[in-house]
């Protein structure tokens, strides 16, 4: 440690960004008592003054009076918004000065309501009228808001904000991280840089800083999360720390002794760089534990991948699920001490909205499970899938070696292969997608279809769940693209792109597992009311892709069909919420429950209800004792990827009386569970009648297509398909 830091302060040039509250001079009462001493303004002079050095204080503090307490020093003002080497100060962009102007006209207004205040911001301003009479709110809230808009619309960088009471305008990309290249810049080629800082706008700053470069946290009181991989617990720990610095470089010592002391956790993303295997997905898995600081597993996918995970040390790039304000700074965080490393990162609301709920899951989504209907297009939101690619890039490339193993996961990261090639990466990057792929005709309604094609020729395996997803994006390669097809793969531009079926499976032990008290309670309650009846079962989050209300169609249709079955079957159906801000979802939403209400109006008698219906998400295991409980299966999507819960219902059947599994023909899991129960859930007297057969199946077919069904899914589980994608991938290079 001590070695790094002696190499850094020793290399010419050398750049410090260094703070000033709270980094370089303690807290005061109020920002006036919180002035540098003789001696510190002293020793800031001398460290400005060595050869081959740019020391700039980087603060928030307003540009009178850092110039009033450092003359002659470089200074950043107002968090990046002004700087200053030797000469006159220089805006970060013209409009600043037109805030100057919109100040003057300002103090106007607030002259002609006394009770309005003007409270000046360090790049913007705020205007409050709480103290306002309610019939002077009215003429000042007009009469402020027309000059505001007036100013927002003539600098579009700026913005308006309104909060209780308040009206605010300040721009949206001043920044302490815009100081970084510009004292780069001026400390001269092959500068290293060192920032020094304390509170969340230095985070901006170190989070601009390159490879080779360092920051320092100087922390009060409560740890948080940073950047920083080094640490002062005082101000006066960085003052001594300059001291030392000046010494080292004018060679009145040897060595600095104050050296920060590295910060434990949370690690910074350098840290975790050389890893040989990355995994991206657009949600990053939940892996809280009940025992502090040791792994949980939740989620199919992160035990699929846990164990290459754990060999290779390898880390999982994601969205952690947070927002956060468009004006503030994705930065990815890595989040825990244990393996895999999950590097976190935030979405901003724009990309949130647009990328997130738009184009994936207004756009890919419904297009690619087959329902063009359902899409809608907006050129924003092809804009802000690919501005997150790029996003998600700049983080993967430092997250894994240059030739290390990437695996991407799902619609939402078509592009990043492209992306992460044009910032170098050579090693093999795979994707693999886990919804379908549409035939030609539907794909090419696509207005970037050949983009995207493209782009997931820089891949160099694509992974899909069914030989017919391949064949159908083969044959979009085939006939939308200039790219030439062979059994070796797919040849374009001298790149070599292979594709592969390698159905996902589960962990079938996890269904299989003997019952605990705590939950059984819950579930032999649902059971209770259902009394004597038959369990007919369905799982799905709450999607249109999943065919519930064509379930429950059938369903009715039976008990009109087949009066017998009344009173002696009852459907579950656990529908878990989903996308609930995506208008589809909650009109799907809303024609399931009525759905529900009308077969349990229409049917239910006193001491049995048709539907027990669920709009919420259960433990593993209460699904798997509803699993084992039921006498049938029902998965009925109109168009699904693979459907593990088909598996998970397979897993959990009892050997001496299984239920059937009712399985669609278009969900992925078909092509595998060839001995279920297949069925069309477009046709809903056809499949009220393949649910009698189901219901009135005799024990000997049960347990027969049971055998070959559980041989299926324990062949080829979770861990198989980890395993096999990833040797395949390993194999292209
Ligand atoms: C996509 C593809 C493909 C459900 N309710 C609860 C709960 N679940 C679990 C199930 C199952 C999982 O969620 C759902 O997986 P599916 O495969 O059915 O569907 P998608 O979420 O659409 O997944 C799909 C899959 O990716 C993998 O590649 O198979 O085709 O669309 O594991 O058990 N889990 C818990 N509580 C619930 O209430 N804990």
């Amino acid at each position: 440690m001590s070695e790094h830091f002696d190499q850094l302060l020793r290399h010419s040039p050398l750049g410090i960004l260094c703070d000033f509250d709270g980094t370089l001079i303690p807290f005061a009462a109020t920002p006036e008592e919180a002035v540098p001493t003789d001696p510190l303004r002293e020793l800031v002079g001398r460290v400005s003054s060595l050869p081959n050095v740019t020391f700039v204080i980087v603060s928030g503090r307003t540009r009178d009076f850092l110039e009033r307490n450092f003359p002659g020093i470089s200074l950043v003002a107002e968090h990046g918004a002004f700087r200053r080497g030797q000469g006159a100060w220089e805006p970060l962009r013209d409009e600043l000065i037109e805030l100057a102007a919109l100040h003057g006209r300002v103090e106007e207004l607030i002259a002609r309501y006394p009770n309005a205040r003007l409270e000046q911001k360090s790049t913007g301003l705020v205007l409050h009228y709480r103290q306002l009479s309610p019939s002077e709110r009215e003429g000042f809230v007009v009469e402020a808001s027309s000059l505001l808009d007036s100013f927002a619309e003539k600098i579009p960088t700026f913005q308006r904000s309104e909060s209780t009471l308040a009206f605010e305008v300040r721009p949206s990309y001043i920044r302490k991280s815009t100081a970084v290249p510009w004292v780069r810049e001026r400390a001269g080629h092959g500068a290293r840089l060192l920032a020094i800082g304390d509170d969340l706008t230095d985070e901006h700053m170190f989070g601009a800083l390159e490879v080779g470069d360092e920051a320092v946290v100087v922390r009060h009181g409560d740890r948080r999360r940073t950047k920083a991989r080094f640490e002062f617990s005082s101000p006066e720990q960085v003052v001594t720390f300059l001291r030392e610095i000046y010494e080292l470089r004018i060679g009145e010592r040897a060595r600095v002794s104050t050296l920060p002391a590295p910060v434990e956790r949370p690690r910074n993303i350098r840290e975790s760089v050389s890893q040989s295997l990355l995994v991206v997905s657009n949600r990053l898995p939940s892996m809280r534990s009940a025992e502090e600081g040791k792994p949980a597993r939740v989620g199919g996918l992160v035990s699929a991948l846990g164990p290459a995970l754990s060999t290779r040390d390898g880390v999982w790039l994601g969205w952690n699920g947070k927002t956060i304000d468009d004006t503030e700074e994705s930065v990815a965080v890595l989040e825990n001490d244990f393996s895999p490393g999950l590097l976190g990162m935030d979405l901003k609301e724009r990309w949130y909205r647009d990328y997130y709920n738009g184009f994936c899951n207004r756009v890919l989504w419904p297009l690619f499970h087959c329902f063009p209907g359902r899409v809608r297009f907006a050129r924003k939101e092809w804009d802000a899938y690919e501005e997150v690619h790029r996003v998600f890039a700049d983080v993967a490339v430092k997250a894994v070696d240059g030739r290390g193993t990437v695996w991407v996961h799902d619609y939402h990261l078509l592009l990043l292969a492209r992306e992460m090639r044009a910032r170098g990466h050579s090693g093999p990057i795979g994707h693999f997608l886990h919804i379908p792929f549409p035939p030609p005709d539907l794909f090419e309604m696509l207005p970037w279809h050949k983009e995207i094609l493209d782009a997931l020729l820089s891949f160099d395996l694509l992974g899909f769940h069914t030989p017919g997803f391949m064949r159908n994006f083969l044959a979009c390669v085939g006939t939308l693209h200039p790219a030439r097809v062979s059994d070796d793969g797919i040849e374009y531009q001298d790149r070599r792109t292979r594709t592969g079926v390698f159905p996902i499976g589960i962990f079938p032990g996890d269904y299989q597992k003997g019952e605990t008290k705590d939950f059984q309670e819950e579930i032999d309650g649902l059971l209770r009311i259902l009394g004597p009846a038959r369990l007919v079962l369905g799982v799905d989050r709450l999607d249109y892709t999943k065919g519930i209300p064509e379930r429950l169609l059938a369903f009715g249709r039976l008990l009109e069909l087949y009066p017998e079955f009344r009173t002696k079957v009852s459907l579950v159906q656990i529908s878990v919420p989903s996308r609930a801000d995506v208008p589809h979802y909650a009109e799907q939403r809303q024609q399931v429950e009525e759905i529900v209400g009308r077969i349990n109006g229409q049917y239910g008698e006193g001491h049995w209800v048709p539907v027990q219906y669920s709009y919420r998400g259960y433990q593993q295991a209460h699904l798997a004792r509803l699993y084992r409980a039921a006498a049938v299966g029902y998965v009925t999507p109109l168009r699904d990827g693979m459907n593990l819960v088909a598996k998970e219902y397979v897993a959990a059947q009892p050997a001496e009386g299984p239920g059937v599994l009712l399985l669609s023909r278009f969900a992925g899991a078909a092509v595998e569970l060839r001995d279920a129960l297949l069925t069309n859930p477009y046709d809903i007297d056809g499949m009220a009648e393949d649910l009698r057969r189901a219901l009135t199946m005799p024990l000997d077919e049960r347990k027969d297509r049971q055998r070959k069904l559980l041989a299926r899914v324990e062949s080829s589980t979770a861990a198989t398909w980890g395993e096999a994608f990833l040797s395949a991938l390993e194999a292209c290079r």
